[in-house]
């Protein structure tokens, strides 16, 4: 039987390396090892081969030949994905990464066509090189790739103007599990012919078929960012701060995160060339920034809502950014948190969101929640409080074994915050997704009927089930 799948494996891979050539197919352990493991190092997987290829035709092709063979398939991106989604459980592999070309940039319809296996921060170069801005942006922005960015509906730090990536795509191309090539790359802003069904795809994490290029949205680039960090007593003052900075900008907050004091001792001690930009022994801190359309007023805009916010106790200290030097400073704090506690150790980790109303409440409630059953955690609570998306991560007790936490002792805790977050009408996953960390809990915590729903779609476009088995349903 064995023999049997490793002769059907090897005829098949003899087949694919016809039609895609070598370039385009490899089993080769040394270049398939990153592939197989995540970002965190948390979990390894497999596959018999890893497919590169070069052109939708090319994907086309391998997932026609998958389909004659009954293979599963894994499609990857900048293998980024923090939901344990991308790692391949012995699945055809099949990387993106050499479709990075530029289809297409319609200036005057603020509109790109980008292959999915371009990386984020190239396409905030295309944008920029045209005048234009790509608003999304995130901490594996250097890695993570369109297609990747798709497909988990990717959030980031400036959603609170922008949206999220659902938000900026205007069309798609995908294959689908049968091999047939769906070309929905249109750049309209207004289309109501039916069902949208890129919005299938977007947020799908791979289960309905592969991305392989997108429409995406451009935007007039500010005239200038106005940056300040600010130091603040509670969650609760970092809410109020936000009100009133949505008051004084005319709604111009692009990014509005916070960092816990812990996040930053984290990030001074592993991150080189940080220093802390305003120190304080105060608890908490914001990272607040404006895009403004004029450079005339803006300063006077960022600095009448500190001195209000100073005089009201909302804000207890705050410094502006000086210099483009000193920008990148505070961002790369805020980028660098999830890096530096990685460096830290394992954490239980909670990508959550719920009502900016709520924010406070959660972190309070889930702060203390941690330390009544697990005595000795720390908390990280950071990111993105202005759309109500915190990462709400907790570190093991001092000489637990840390495997042994993240994988066993901590799940009560977890479905203890999950439970918590429901109660405040939140979300489990706010921006990293489901995979196959969150699968099972998803069945649960999700009403029948809508289960029912998205099973439906799955059967819909994925009959046999072999788009990345196991991951979300
Ligand atoms: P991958 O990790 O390769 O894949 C993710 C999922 O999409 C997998 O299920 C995969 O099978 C599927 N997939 C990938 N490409 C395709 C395709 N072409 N067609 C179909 N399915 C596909 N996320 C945020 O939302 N906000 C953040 O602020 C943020 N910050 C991060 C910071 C760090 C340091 C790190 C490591 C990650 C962060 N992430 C963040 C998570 C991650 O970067 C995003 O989920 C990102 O969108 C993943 O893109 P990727 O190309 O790496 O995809
Ligand atoms: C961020 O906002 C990322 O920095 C990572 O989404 C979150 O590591 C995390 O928990
Ligand atoms: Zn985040």
């Amino acid at each position: 039987m064995a023999d049997d799948q490793g002769d059907r494996i090897a005829a098949f891979i003899a087949r694919l390396t016809e039609v895609l050539g070598p370039r385009g197919v490899s089993t080769d352990p040394e270049e398939i090892a990153p592939h197989v493991q995540d970002w965190r190092g948390r979990w390894k997987g497999s596959t018999p081969v890893l497919v590169k290829p070069a052109t939708t035709e090319e994907v086309s092709a391998a997932m026609t030949l998958c389909a004659e063979y009954g293979l599963p398939v894994n499609p990857q991106g900048g293998n980024s994905g923090m939901v344990n989604g991308s790692v391949p459980q012995g699945e055809v592999l099949i990387s993106l990464k050499r479709m990075n070309r530029v289809r297409d940039v319609d200036v005057q319809n603020d509109a790109m066509t980008l292959e999915a296996g371009v990386v984020l921060t190239r396409a905030q170069e295309i944008a920029d090189e045209h005048d234009r801005l790509f608003p999304l942006s995130l901490g594996a922005q250097g890695v993570a790739m369109v297609g990747g960015l798709i497909s988990t509906n990717a959030g980031g730090v400036g959603v609170l103007r922008y949206g999220m990536m659902r938000d900026l795509v205007l069309g798609i191309e995908a294959v689908l599990p049968d091999g047939r090539i769906w070309n929905g790359l249109r750049g309209l802003r207004k289309d109501n012919t039916g069902y949208d069904l890129k919005h299938l795809f977007i947020g799908a994490e791979g289960t309905l078929g592969v991305v392989t290029a997108a429409t995406l949205k451009l935007f007039p680039k500010p005239a200038v960012k106005e940056t300040a960090w600010v130091a603040i007593e509670s969650p609760q003052k970092a809410v109020e701060l936000l009100m009133l900075a949505k008051k004084a900008s005319g709604g111009a907050v692009t990014s509005f995160e916070i960092v816990p004091k812990l996040g930053l001792e984290l990030v001074l001690k592993h991150i080189p060339d940080t220093r802390d930009p305003l120190p304080t022994p105060l608890p908490w801190r914001v990272l607040v920034e404006l895009s403004l359309p004029r450079v005339e007023g803006a300063r006077e805009i960022l600095e009448g809502l500190l001195a209000d916010a100073l005089e009201k106790g909302t804000a207890a200290d705050a410094v502006i950014c000086e210099s483009e030097a000193h920008k990148a400073m505070m961002w790369k704090i805020r980028e660098n948190i999830a890096v530096a506690e990685k460096a830290h150790g394992k954490a239980l980790k909670h990508d959550v969101s719920v009502p900016v109303s709520r924010v406070a409440e959660f972190i309070e409630r889930g702060t203390a929640l941690a330390r009544q059953m697990q005595p000795g955690v720390d908390v990280i609570a950071f990111g993105h409080v202005g759309d109500g998306n915190i990462h709400f991560n907790i570190t093991p007790p001092p000489g637990a074994d840390q495997d042994r936490f993240v994988d066993h002792d901590g799940l009560p805790l977890s479905k203890a915050v999950h439970d918590l977050v429901a109660s405040l009408n939140g979300s489990i996953s706010a921006e990293h997704g489901i995979g196959r960390l969150k699968r099972d809990e998803l069945a649960w915590r999700k009403s029948a009927v809508e289960m029912d729903m998205m099973r439906a779609v799955k059967r819909a476009l994925d009959p046999e089930g072999r788009m990345n088995p196991g991951r979300v349903l």
